[in-house]
């Protein structure tokens, strides 16, 4: 257990936990080579908060910050949790509708956005009548963040929060398409740092970290942000996609100590034919989460680097994760027992805890459990059970705790550590002017990663190639969720109600 105080607030906190380390480098921009130091971090920080209080941003109001991995990122994030502000971090690969849902439904009263994701959101500006103000990173003039930074009183105040005010949201996938405002504590930052990153990672000072996943990301979040900031480590941040190329750069140039990864990434790095031999590398800990982690890759990587990956599973709503292996005892093709701290328990479809070896679903209680869904009182009654919180992902466990990965108890899609849902695929597909109906399953690669597929029925005397499709579902939703396979058929499976039946088009895939 990690005592919080009553009178909280955490980006005090972490900030504070580094006052005495001034002019040590907290932030490395991989692409430009910036460094930021903890000193400059702190002032920063309370420069963008008392600008925020300046322009008249209360405490408990919410913005969203829209922002590629930069050194801006961590001064706008625990700027505006020093002022009380919520900021609600945004997943950057998302189109202009997601995006108008999520302004409209968290009414965002400001915009944080990278100078190169602005066209994303030019079509909602002016057009959301509570988002006041937007403010570009990644530029010096105009309304920019380095404007407000320059602006601000460097005198340092902080809001009087407590540690169960809201502090940040995350949104998470919904499986009908619309995502899920997510709030989480003042309280639950520092307790993934000290209960996973510390207690699990093993988390020091001289580490040097790097996350391919993103800090909009709760998994980016706690490996490049809240970890890293709890001890005084030093983070490599990367703007840019992480191409197995730019990672191997990453890894090479900056010598991190701790890996985060997912195992789309791990396959494509172990596939990268211009990769590093072990002696360049200075790899103590790797760390994937995602989606549940190939055995073979996990060899492979270790075999070659000789640093295990330790595959573990969090969600948005738990904020980071609560189930694990450990250094020293990894067996790879489970993600491991429970992080001490949390309790996990499995349940069967009637209700009761399954016994050692039957399959049900992860259900997780834990100090970092989100409070709910914004706006959204059945799904948020559906997922928080009372002191338990439901995965949505089935599992066994054995008899020494081991955790092994059986699927999700919905449909939804994990690709690439991303959650897809399958439905939105299908609906987006039936825009197009070919299709008559689509089914979107999950299939295994050959590395045994699920990617969407989609069993296609055109209209009759019309024709579309798989291209075509693929592309136009390129073009209207985030790009990561377009189908890998198209299969043409004259019919889906259906039930005698008309209901798709899936687990024929799984079979199918899998003959
Ligand atoms: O996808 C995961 O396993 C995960 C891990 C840490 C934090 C959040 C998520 C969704």
């Amino acid at each position: 257990r990690v005592e919080i105080p009553r009178d909280y607030n955490a980006a005090h906190d972490l900030l504070a936990r580094n006052a005495a380390r001034p002019s040590k480098v907290a932030y490395i921009d991989a692409a430009s080579g910036a460094q930021l130091r903890y000193g400059e971090l702190a002032e920063q920080a309370h420069r963008f908060a008392n600008e925020l209080r300046a322009q008249g941003f209360a405490p408990e109001s919410r913005v969203m910050v829209a922002m590629l991995d930069t050194l801006e990122w961590p001064v706008v994030f625990l700027g505006c949790i020093l002022a009380g502000v919520v900021p609600i971090a945004a997943n950057t690969l998302l189109t202009t509708r997601d995006f108008d849902f999520m302004l409209r439904d968290s009414r965002a009263q400001a915009l944080f956005v990278s100078k190169p994701l602005l066209p994303v959101f030019e079509p909602l500006i002016g057009q959301i009548d509570t988002l006041r103000n937007v403010v570009v990173a990644g530029e010096e003039a105009g309304n920019s963040v380095a404007a407000m930074i320059r602006s601000g009183s460097a005198q340092p105040q902080v809001a009087g929060t407590c540690s169960d005010d809201a502090c940040f949201w995350l949104y998470s996938s919904g499986s009908t398409g619309t995502p899920k405002g997510t709030v989480h504590l003042h309280s639950h930052l520092v307790q993934t740092a000290e209960l996973y990153g510390r207690a699990v990672l093993g988390i020091r000072e001289d580490d040097v970290v790097y996350s391919a996943a993103k800090l909009f990301f709760a998994y980016g979040l706690g490996n490049a942000l809240t970890f890293p900031m709890s001890v005084g480590a030093t983070t490599v941040l990367l703007p840019s996609r992480p191409t197995p190329a730019d990672v191997f750069g990453v890894l090479r140039k900056f010598q991190p100590t701790i890996f985060y990864g997912v195992p789309t990434l791990y396959a494509a790095l172990l596939a990268d034919a211009g990769r590093p031999a072990r002696a360049e590398l200075n790899l103590r800990v790797c760390a994937s989460a995602g989606e549940a982690l190939p055995a073979e890759i996990g060899k492979r990587w270790t075999a070659e680097y000789g640093c295990e990956i330790l595959d573990g599973i969090g969600s948005t709503e738990m904020l980071h994760i609560f189930l694990s292996n450990r250094p020293g005892r990894v067996r790879y093709g489970t993600t491991g027992q429970a992080v001490p701290g949390y309790e996990l328990r499995i349940v069967g479809d009637d209700g009761r805890e399954c016994a050692d070896g039957d399959i049900g679903e992860l259900q997780i209680k834990g100090p970092t459990s989100a409070i709910m869904y914004w706006n959204n009182r059945a799904k948020t009654k559906a997922t928080f059970a009372g002191e338990w919180t439901r995965s949505g992902d089935k599992y066994t466990r054995d008899a020494e705790g081991y955790h092994t990965y059986g699927g999700r108890s919905d449909d939804m899609l994990k690709v690439g550590g991303i959650y897809v849902s399958p439905f939105e695929v299908e609906a987006c597909l039936m825009t197009h002017p070919c299709v008559l109906e689509a089914a979107v399953i999950g299939m295994a690669d050959t590395d045994e990663l699920v990617k969407p597929k989609a069993y296609v029925v055109l209209k009759s005397g019309q024709s579309a190639s798989a291209d075509d499709l693929q592309l136009h579902v390129k073009g209207a939703l985030a790009p990561y969720k377009y189908p890998r396979w198209i299969e043409f058929v004259p019919e889906l499976p259906k039930t005698a109600t008309g209901k798709i039946q899936r687990f024929k088009l799984r079979a199918l895939s899998h003959a």
